[in-house]
């Protein structure tokens, strides 16, 4: 099976699975998982922060990060196509009580002036503004790179007005490799980042937040409330730790296979790029063929080749670590077949 629906889908190494079985264990909840605890001083070292926590999923981590930012009745300044606002099920209004302010964006880039516009001045009408939220890589534009420079931007205005700034890097490594810039970098223009082990890193569960170390430390007892208090938690902690230890260096392979991937379509299929591809996201309009996207999936899936619909006519394709260039060639080659 060529499973490109994302990179979420990668499955546990057999080193890996050693790990998970040997790993060194406590509750965690009392503070005791010396696994775990590695892996959250490991991670806020690499990003440059305070202080660590591991959470189950991105969303969790994301969640945990606007109760700890924000009280109810504040308002989130956010592009108006993040994944807080389209895939996280409403949770933050839902669980924190605020209020989503979604904003036009391009390649996950709010117009600055809009940005600092939309800040609500002191009004007894007005929500206050609690948050400011950047995605990087930016998933609905097929993992476009937020440049260091626009991030340092944002910052700028949000230290103006006081308000925290929060970056769901799910992605974040791979913004770092594309950009050849560090995740310490990167992170230093927020005051709290959530990042994804799960998905190009490849570990089988969990996400990181990192930030200072009173936000952690609300953070913790949100990551409780929301049901995250884990127990033996090494058993997940230690293939994270060996993700984000030996996996970075391999991000720059699924970039190529995308842009393989990429070319392919721009030469041989009449499927429209959407985006431009710096990652290890494309996005095709199948509109040109007359097929719709189900269509496509279907005809893909007899192949073996398996992607994701995102609208009637857009298909998502995702490279990561269990795709080799053999199986990029494979599709390749299936999707001029059929077409031919
Ligand atoms: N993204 C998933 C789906 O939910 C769409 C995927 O396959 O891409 N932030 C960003 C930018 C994400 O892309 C995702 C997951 C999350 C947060 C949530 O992470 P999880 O799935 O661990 O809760």
């Amino acid at each position: 099976m060529i499973d490109l629906r994302s990179d979420t889908v990668t499955k546990p190494t057999d080193e890996m699975r050693q790990l998970m079985a040997n790993a060194d264990v406590g509750d965690d909840v009392y503070g005791e998982d010396p696994t775990v605890n590695e892996l959250e001083a490991y991670a806020a070292e690499m990003l440059g922060k305070e202080a660590g926590l591991f959470v189950t999923s991105g969303t969790q981590g994301n969640q945990a990060a606007i109760l700890a930012h924000t009280r109810p009745g504040q308002e989130v300044i956010m592009d108006d196509e993040s994944h807080v606002f389209l895939y996280e099920g409403a949770a933050a209004a839902a669980f924190a009580g605020v209020q989503s302010r979604t904003l036009p964006h391009d390649r996950g880039q709010i117009d600055l002036e809009q940005l600092e516009a939309a800040i609500r001045p002191e009004d007894v009408h007005f929500p206050e503004t609690g948050l400011i939220w950047l995605e990087n890589t930016h998933n609905r534009s097929g993992g476009s790179v937020l440049p260091l420079s626009y991030m340092m931007q944002v910052q700028q205005i949000a230290e103006k007005h006081n308000i925290p700034v929060h970056v769901d890097g799910a992605r974040l490594f791979n913004a770092a490799v594309a950009n050849n810039v560090s995740v310490k970098e990167l992170s230093a223009c927020a005051d709290s980042v959530q990042f994804c082990l799960s998905k190009g890193l490849g570990a089988p569960i969990g996400s990181m937040l990192v930030g200072d170390k009173s936000f952690i430390d609300t953070a913790r007892k949100k990551r409780k409330m929301l049901g995250g208090g884990l127990r033996q938690v090494g058993v997940i902690a230690a293939p994270a730790l060996h993700s984000l230890k030996t996996s970075i260096y391999r991000l720059a392979e699924d970039h190529e296979h995308a842009k393989m991937l990429a070319k392919a379509f721009e030469d041989h299929t009449k499927l429209a790029l959407i985006n431009d591809v710096e990652t290890n996201i494309l996005y095709v309009d199948t509109t040109p063929t007359n097929k719709n996207a189900d269509e496509w999936l279907e005809l893909l899936k007899e192949h073996d080749i398996h992607a994701n619909a995102f609208t009637s006519t857009t298909i998502r394709f995702v490279t990561h670590r269990d795709i080799s260039k053999d199986d990029i060639e494979k599709v390749i080659n299936t999707l001029k077949q059929i077409e031919s």
